[in-house]
């Protein structure tokens, strides 16, 4: 059956290897089944909920959409475009706003983590973004969000959202209630410096995470560095919930070979982590390699990236304005 997709990545710089692991590489293999309808968005409202510098913003959007190119999106079969351009997202989320409720974006985990302590200066948008995010998705009759583990709960609230619009208005499935695509395994790649935290843009040391557009050097390095326990590698899977790091590097090493842990570990059983680490820096540097050396040609080309997110925008546009309209008819105006 063909799946309508949809996605996005915030341009707030650095996309690594948990964003490529935990969601592009998911896009890719969507764009590649011919039978699927891809949209990828580049997610620039959302980074606006954190202090962006204007003249980086406008790079780092240019340069998400060059990593989903230099990952092997297909920009002639995908629409790929940035969110602002469509103005029907921020006013479909303003009425999506006043059907979420407050109850349900109190419980949202990533808000408390991102807002830290002092939530009273944490801005509005970044706690109602959620919300947004239900908007990106129910203007595409998206039937499948494929997400890393880290944006369930964002999920389960879209559908909740779409539940109560369609009863609230008895507009049958008027919202098509997606489905999230998330990988059984490691759909939460965690950083290098401590097995229990994600990777993540956002944090300071660069040493937590590899970056897509990381050289081989900086890959070897990050991999030398990266924090691991004192044991040999485990001898069943088992032995990984109780090690963090070890799990982690072995997840990665299995995600970017399309194998799985236990096989992995039946490789390496017993072997000292030099080893280990030995044959991930080999793996990483072979699959990032081409996708940082394509990203870095592709962004002096900054033409023919302009005119993708144009052609994109208005493709997206034409659909998102015919479905906002029926919203706005729905509600009223
Ligand atoms: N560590 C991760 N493991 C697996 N998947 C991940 N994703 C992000 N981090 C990991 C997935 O990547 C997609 C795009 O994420 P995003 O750019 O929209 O925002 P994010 O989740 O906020 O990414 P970061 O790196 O964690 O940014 P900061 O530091 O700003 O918070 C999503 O599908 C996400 O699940």
């Amino acid at each position: 059956m063909s799946k309508k997709i949809f996605s996005g990545v915030q341009p707030t710089g650095n996309l690594h290897l948990g964003n490529y692991l935990g969601a592009i590489k998911n896009f890719v293999n969507l764009d590649n089944d011919k039978e699927n309808e891809c949209i990828f968005c580049v997610v620039d409202l959302h980074a606006i909920t954190v202090n962006q510098d204007p003249k980086k913003l406008r790079d780092n959007i240019r340069e998400t959409l060059a990593t989903f190119i230099a990952s092997g999106i297909d920009p002639k079969k995908s629409i790929i475009f940035n969110q602002s351009k469509v103005s029907a997202h921020s006013e479909a989320a303003w009425i999506l706003s006043c059907v979420a409720r407050m109850g349900w974006l109190n419980r949202m985990t990533q808000f408390k983590e991102k807002a830290g302590k002092d939530k009273e200066k944490a801005s509005v948008g970044l706690y109602s973004y959620p919300v947004l995010m239900a908007a990106d998705i129910l203007l595409y009759d998206t039937t499948h969000v494929p997400v890393g583990d880290d944006q369930k709960q964002h999920l389960e609230l879209c559908r909740d959202i779409a539940q109560k619009f369609n009863n609230d208005f008895k507009v049958g499935n008027f919202f098509h209630v997606p489905e999230p695509l998330i990988k059984k395994e490691f759909s939460r790649i965690m950083s290098l410096k401590d097995g229990t935290k994600k990777m993540s843009k956002s944090e300071l040391s660069d040493l937590s995470r590899i970056n897509l557009k990381d050289n081989k050097e900086e890959i070897v390095n990050k991999i030398k560095k990266a924090k691991t326990d004192s044991l040999p590698l485990p001898t069943s899977v088992v032995e990984l919930e109780k090690r963090p790091e070890a799990k982690n590097l072995i997840g990665i090493y299995a995600s970017l070979l399309n194998s799985n842990s236990e096989k992995i570990v039946k490789e390496f059983s017993g072997k000292n982590f030099s080893d280990f680490k030995e044959s991930l820096s080999q793996v990483l540097v072979e699959k990032i390699n081409p996708i940082s050396n394509e990203i870095k040609k592709l962004l002096n080309e900054k033409k023919y990236l302009d005119a993708i997110l144009l052609e994109g925008s208005e493709k997206a546009d034409e659909k998102a304005s015919k479905k906002l309209k029926k919203i706005q008819e729905i509600v009223g105006f």
